[in-house]
């Protein structure tokens, strides 16, 4: 009888998951227990070939949790008939579809309609960041793919925006200034475009002058990585570009921010004491950082029997 009772919590305990329709570690351990190793080995090799991947994949986890919560919504290709989030301006740039449909293919073959799209951008995104030099969080699992990807609902913040105004948008989310602040650390890796900028190097505003809050030699640079190539891209950190430190925080700090946004987190009296203990403190960027990455993991996301398993992240079951 006590025999059966210890089985009984026992077995509970394993299928909690399904039970309590919520977010736990290591989600997979039973209906797939090699998940989080497949995921880790197909963004070691893609890691390994091109190291920016975690640019892309961190950006891919922002945008998905930000619209319809973190539901793979993202990566649902437009039809003919449908367009989905994908040909919403924002979009335009994100990169990392092929890493997260590789994982996908490996982990079909391996337990298949187990593990969700939603969870492998979570999870390629923490792996990722572990390779760059950031932190290696453990992060939940369990989330399901949404059945809904509405170009019209892509209302994301804009790097021309005040630190004020876009934290409206993580209010909305149940996101703090603070976690604002640290998230936006994530652009000591990756690109921008110059379309995202161009307006602060000449004729800001209307003043004839380039914005004053960036380091002249750092116009000079930009103006010239912007008069080259078709569709000419620049480092939002320019100093270590490719490596996930703090740097992202000093270079601000010396007026060497590339977007506007992330210029005004040195100087916004909410958010420039942060930034100034951040850029001194490469350990609470690195924790502070994997705990809002765990945070914003959780945005409105689906659990228990919402949603599906998609067989395929770029499109619904039912297409
Ligand atoms: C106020 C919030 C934010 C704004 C306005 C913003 C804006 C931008 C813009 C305009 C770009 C350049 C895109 C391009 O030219 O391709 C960019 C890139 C990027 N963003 Fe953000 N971002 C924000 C928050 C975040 C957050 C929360 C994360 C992740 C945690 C993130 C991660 C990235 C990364 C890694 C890149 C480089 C992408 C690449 O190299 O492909 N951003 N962001
Ligand atoms: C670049 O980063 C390194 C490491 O943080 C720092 O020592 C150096 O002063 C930085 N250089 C510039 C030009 O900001
Ligand atoms: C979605 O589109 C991408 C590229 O446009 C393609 O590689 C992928 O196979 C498509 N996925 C589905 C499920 O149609
Ligand atoms: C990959 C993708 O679908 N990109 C689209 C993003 O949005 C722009 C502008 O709406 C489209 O032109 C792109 O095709």
């Amino acid at each position: 009888m006590t025999k059966m009772m210890i089985l009984m919590s026992f077995l509970l305990l394993l299928l909690s998951p399904c039970v309590f329709a919520q977010l736990s570690i290591n989600f997979y351990r039973v209906s797939c227990p090699n998940a989080e190793q497949i995921v880790k080995q197909v963004v070691r090799e893609e890691f390994a070939k091109d190291s920016s991947i975690t640019a892309g994949l961190l950006r891919m986890h922002f945008h998905d949790c930000f619209v319809r919560g973190c539901d793979a919504s993202i990566l649902i290709n437009s039809t003919s008939s449908k367009s989905s989030e994908k040909t919403a301006g924002p979009n335009l740039t994100v990169r990392g579809y092929e890493i997260i449909d590789e994982a996908k293919r490996r982990l079909e073959a391996a337990c298949p309609s187990k593990v969700s799209c939603a969870d492998i951008i979570t999870l390629a995104t923490r792996d990722s960041v572990a390779l760059a030099g950031g932190p290696n969080y453990v992060v939940p699992t369990g989330r399901r793919d949404g059945l809904v990807s509405n170009p019209n609902e892509v209302n994301l913040p804009g790097p021309g925006q005040s630190v004020t105004s876009a934290f409206q948008s993580f209010k909305a989310k149940k996101m703090t200034l603070n976690e604002m602040v640290v998230l936006l650390g994530a652009h000591t890796v990756g690109f921008a475009h110059c379309g995202f900028f161009s307006n602060r190097l000449s004729n800001f505003q209307g003043t004839g002058k380039p914005d004053p809050t960036m380091d002249s030699a750092l116009v000079t640079k930009l103006t010239q990585d912007c008069a080259s190539g078709s569709n000419p891209k620049t480092f939002l950190d320019q100093n270590t570009s490719n490596v996930f430190d703090n740097e992202f925080y000093r270079q601000i700090r010396l007026n060497r921010g590339v977007l506007k946004i992330d210029q005004e987190l040195a100087s916004d009296a909410t958010s420039s004491g942060l930034v100034s203990n951040l850029a001194s403190n490469p350990f609470q960027f690195s924790q502070s950082f994997a705990s809002a990455m765990v945070k914003m993991g959780r945005i409105e996301v689906l659990v228990g029997k919402a949603g599906e398993i998609r067989k395929s992240c770029g499109a619904f079951n039912s297409a």
